[in-house]
């Protein structure tokens, strides 16, 4: 990557047409789309961590992820001493991750869609969970089958700042600030960038207090 590199598609912010930004080949962030839908999204998100709660998963090298997670739909991304894979039971509680709830569904197949990604129909959803200074350090997503598919994220809660970087380690990484509410659509070209989230600033917002909660939806099976 190098100069950061911003294309309004649709000029200035209008009314009932979200903001969107092209900052790399693929890569889509498309400013509140999910902000309508948010207060259902997180109920859904306390009904998912109800039957399949939050946790800190430990990574293959012994650490405890700062970020705590869960997951719905066919498939949930997990990480133990063993590796990084996707499981069709939760290993916390032996029983299937909770379904993917409709809105889910819904939401990423419009901003994928949006994106210019036809026939995106999610079987993985990631729920990331960061309180005050939690953070996902640099990597790829690479345990997905298909990578020409997209991944869909979404942000609730405190603001964030995403770190994007390019195909290959150790690069320049452009900054992007998300807030509640902003959807990334990331495909094509930057599939497999590599990314990373900063620790999370002190703060409180209304709809999630002192924590920022990320889905991650994607075709992974
Ligand atoms: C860029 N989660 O779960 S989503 C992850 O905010 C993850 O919780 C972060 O990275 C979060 O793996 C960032 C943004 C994201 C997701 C997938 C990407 C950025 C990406 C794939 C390729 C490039
Ligand atoms: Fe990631």
């Amino acid at each position: 990557m190098n100069a950061p590199l911003t294309l309004p598609l649709f000029g200035e912010p209008h009314d009932d047409l979200p903001a969107t930004e092209v900052f790399a080949p693929g890569a889509m962030l498309l400013r509140g789309f999910a902000l309508p839908h948010a207060q259902q999204l997180l109920s859904e998100v306390a009904a998912i961590a109800a039957r399949s709660p939050f946790r800190h998963m430990e990574t293959p090298g012994g650490f405890r992820m700062s970020v705590a997670i869960t997951n719905c739909g066919a498939l949930g991304w997990v990480s133990d001493r063993r590796g990084y894979r996707y499981a069709g039971v939760d290993p916390l509680t032996e029983q299937p991750w909770p379904a993917m709830p409709d809105a889910f569904h819904a939401l990423a197949a419009r901003a994928a869609a949006a994106a210019g990604y036809s026939g995106f129909v999610a079987d993985a959803c990631l729920v990331n969970r960061y309180a005050i200074g939690a953070r996902v350090t640099t990597h790829q997503d690479k345990n997905e089958r298909d990578f020409d598919r997209p991944i869909v994220s979404v942000s609730l809660g405190l603001p964030a700042v995403f770190q994007f970087g390019g195909l290959a380690r150790g690069g320049r990484m452009l900054r992007i600030p998300v807030v509640h509410g902003d959807v990334a659509v990331w495909g094509g070209d930057s599939r497999m960038a590599y990314h990373a989230v900063m620790p999370i600033k002190e703060g409180v917002h209304p709809a999630t207090g002192a924590v920022r909660i990320n889905l991650t939806m994607r075709m992974a099976g």
